[in-house]
């Protein structure tokens, strides 16, 4: 490591959609994170491995296997952590209340901040039934979508020289997109409604891989982001102070800092695992 960066004491982490036995997993990354931040308490908040993935083929690479260890070697020295299984790692959930070594395992938990707010904190999938599901359309690229375009044209020749009426694929697709982003906001509200229902003062979940941090109908709402797209994390400070960090943003600004030096040795994934990752489900 020829970086000097000092390591950061968090009163509390939250990190979530890892998806370990993924291409998509930026665990090099992770890894960095973690050497980088220590916390009191680490809340895993699912889809930490992804078990559907690794069903289908198997996956795991060394650095995977570094996360883990990691991991443990953090609750082994005193970090209390707690893992809360996501859709994709539900296999875990069996073990609810149960304990990994020393690592918790809970279907959900409310943290007390240091200033007295209680947060719910749970994946989120578990409100995946109420709300429209078409998450996967929203990453449909321009490129994508002029191949629809391109497709719709030909499918509907296709359909004329058949006898059958036209009929937009494009214009559909177009019309999922848009539910997809409500989708987005269907979830933020559904989530930060349940936790207004319980009197909470907000909720902090993962599962749709979008960091955020604000206020929705009168509580807080924490979306601790995802290790596949957007490199990010929540953390909460000895006086009780939340913030995102994003870790896409200080790799980059610590590569600006030590240009001139030698290159760091962390790359960005080869083009087929970015694209491969693009249909995965939340
Ligand atoms: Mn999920």
């Amino acid at each position: 490591m020829n970086d000097i960066r000092p390591i950061q004491y968090w009163r509390t982490l939250w990190i979530s959609d890892i998806h370990l036995g993924t291409s998509g997993c930026k665990a090099e990354f992770l890894l960095d994170f973690l050497d980088h931040n220590e916390a009191d308490t680490v809340y895993l908040v699912g889809d930490i491995i992804d078990g559907w993935q690794l069903r289908k083929h198997w996956y795991w690479p060394r650095t995977h296997n570094d996360v883990v260890q990691k991991i443990l070697r953090k609750a082994r020295n005193g970090t209390r952590v707690v893992f809360l299984p996501g859709n994709h790692d539900e296999f875990a959930r069996d073990f609810t209340s149960y304990a990994f070594g020393d690592i918790e395992v809970q279907d959900e938990v409310v943290h007390t901040l240091a200033d007295g707010r209680r947060l719910l904190v749970l994946h989120g999938d578990q409100f995946d039934g109420v709300i429209q599901h078409g998450k996967w359309l929203a990453r449909l690229g321009d490129s994508l979508y002029n191949l629809a375009l391109w497709l719709n044209h030909h499918f509907n020749r296709l359909r004329h020289r058949c006898g059958l009426h036209y009929w937009s694929l494009s214009q559909y697709l177009k019309h999922k997109v848009k539910n997809a982003v409500s989708f987005i906001t269907d979830f933020e509200e559904t989530l930060a409604g349940e936790a207004r229902r319980r009197r909470l003062d907000g909720v902090v979940c993962g599962h749709i891989h979008k960091a955020e941090l604000r206020e929705v109908g009168g509580v807080l709402y924490c979306n601790d982001g995802d290790w596949v797209e957007s490199l990010s994390a929540l953390a909460e400070d000895h006086e009780g102070r939340l913030q995102l960090l994003d870790w896409a943003a200080v790799l980059a600004a610590r590569c600006t800092a030590a240009r001139g030096r030698p290159p760091r040795t962390l790359a960005l994934p080869a083009l087929p695992s970015a694209l491969g990752r693009q249909s995965r489900h939340p």
